[in-house]
């Protein structure tokens, strides 16, 4: 039977079917708090049935020709394309996103999937050297089987897709659990995607539900090749410590406290610019979202003033409304940790409030801290709100060891001389580091799961492309 994303069903063996228990949940607008859609709350007996219809699916699916794979893959696309305008406003209502970040979230979706429908011919494997004479040795690369996505509410679309398009490309098949407060651009929408697309059923299963519900049933299922999970640290740790011992194939995408580092040659009006979205793009609630600014005295003050006087120009409201450069948090509970577990406390403990630090229900102002010490809050955790939180150190090396003291995936860097940059760049533990730029997106996230581990660097030459949000706050760089 067809569906309407947002009418709360799950999508199981090729079949959209309420949830066992019967019961549903409401999707809001963010920015509203208005109900726009429900969405099945699943538990473990549906994840098993999801499951077996992956794994009953997957020697068929597996064992396709690659054009036929990439037929469904640009099958799947196509429907993303055709629906393009109206996925870009289900994303700004579920996430609360101003356009800029749903159009991004959605085109990279699509570029993803257009990438693995090409994928699908590559790395078949290979000829190895002949080390027996008389013989040929070949690797095949063979499907991992059934893939368990666990996915969270800041990108929901494309942090499903980055797993599920080269998942499918190579044989897998998958049961997918999106977060529960983005269930519709995370999940029914490519439910509905995949059976326009005509893939076979079960090849994709959405099960939308709670954590502890859907999630957990799904974290634990043994009948999963790998599991995928992003999200908070606190669940992954109990997801790898509960799979200990299992010899599983867990991938977990955690969060950290990245760093921004402002060196003291640094053009200060340049990293100024650029912190604006490193911290503040999509109210800050992004795993890659410059958690930390490590500032050195000798630009400190010029630095403060300069982010200041864009974060306080910046207009936060409906992500509809084309003035907003910052929508709603995503909820409550995220608004309350903001403010109560790291603002409130890094002010306690003498952190000074240069601008912002007040909300109007889930609208939060872009914040800057100053005065912030390594012991706050603001320094340790991973933020995951428009906070910008200062602080000020004398030499290179400080900031090389703070930054390096916490775990991190993405990094900045800020300094006029680029070798200086490559060669901070370099002692940084980080998985990618910008040298004068903000976390721009070159791709190199989205790429597949490698078998290595990869250090990205970016050298910012020429000129930023952006606006200055000195003069033009009003709107925001994808
Ligand atoms: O994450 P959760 P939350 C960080 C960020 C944020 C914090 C909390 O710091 O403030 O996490 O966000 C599912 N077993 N990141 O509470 O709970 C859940 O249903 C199995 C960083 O939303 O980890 C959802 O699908 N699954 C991150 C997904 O896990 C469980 C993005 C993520 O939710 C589960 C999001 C359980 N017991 C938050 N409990 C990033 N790296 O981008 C929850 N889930």
């Amino acid at each position: 039977m067809p569906s309407q994303p947002g009418d709360g069903r799950l999508y199981i063996d090729g079949a959209f079917v309420p949830a066992a228990s019967g019961r549903t949940g409401v999707v809001e607008e963010k920015a509203t708090g208005k109900p726009i859609g429900s969405y099945a709350l699943g538990s473990a007996a549906d994840i098993d049935r999801a499951v077996a219809a992956a794994r009953a699916a997957q020697p068929g699916w597996g064992a396709l020709s690659a054009p036929e794979r990439a037929g469904y893959l640009r099958a799947f696309c196509g429907y993303l394309e055709a629906h393009y305008g109206e996925l870009v406003e289900q994303s700004m209502r579920e996430t609360g996103g101003v356009r800029a970040k749903a159009e991004d979230e959605v085109g990279t979706s699509i570029k993803q999937l257009a990438l693995s429908a090409v994928q699908v011919s590559e790395n078949a494997g290979d000829i190895l050297p002949p080390y027996k004479a008389g013989k040929l040795s070949l690797s095949r690369a063979v499907p991992l089987g059934v893939l368990g996505l666990i996915t969270p509410w800041n990108y929901p679309m494309n942090l499903a897709m980055r797993a599920l398009a080269p998942g499918l490309a190579f044989g897998n098949t998958v049961v997918l659990k999106p977060a529960e407060l983005t269930p519709v651009i995370g999940g029914q929408v490519l439910a509905a995607a995949a059976d326009h697309a005509g893939l076979p059923p079960g090849v994709l299963n959405v099960v939308t539900g709670d954590g502890p519900d859907a999630g957990w049933p799904l974290a634990r299922h043994q009948g999963l090749d790998m599991l995928d999970f992003t999200g908070s640290r606190e669940v992954g740790l109990a997801i790898d410590r509960a799979a200990a011992g299992e010899l599983r194939d867990i991938r977990l995408e955690l969060g950290g406290s990245n760093a921004f580092v402002v060196l003291d040659d640094a053009d200060v009006e340049l990293a100024a610019n650029c912190a604006m979205i490193a911290s503040l793009e999509f109210q800050g609630q992004t795993c890659i979202s410059a958690s930390r600014h490590i500032v050195q005295r000798a630009v400190a003050d010029d630095y403060l003033d300069a982010l200041t006087r864009r974060a306080a120009a910046l207009t936060v409201g409906d992500p509809f409304d084309p003035g907003t450069a910052l929508g709603p948090l995503i909820s409550a509970a995220q608004r309350d940790r903001v403010h109560r577990t790291i603002v409130e406390p890094s002010l306690a403990m003498g952190a000074r409030l240069v601008t912002g630090g007040t909300y109007d229900g889930l609208f939060y102002r872009p914040t800057v801290l100053a005065g912030v010490t390594p012991e706050m809050p603001a320094f340790r955790e991973e933020i995951f709100g428009p906070v910008i939180p200062v602080t000020v150190v004398d030499t290179q090396a400080e900031a090389v060891a703070l930054t390096n003291g916490l775990p991190m995936l993405m990094n900045s860097v800020f300094t006029r001389d680029l070798i200086r940059g490559l060669s901070v760049a370099e002692q940084l533990q980080a998985g990618e580091v910008h040298v004068n730029d903000a976390h721009a997106r070159h791709g190199a996230e989205n790429q597949m799961p490698g078998f290595t581990r990869r250090q990205w660097i970016g050298l910012q030459r020429t000129p930023l492309n952006f606006p200055d949000w000195a003069t033009a706050p009003a709107t925001q760089e994808s």
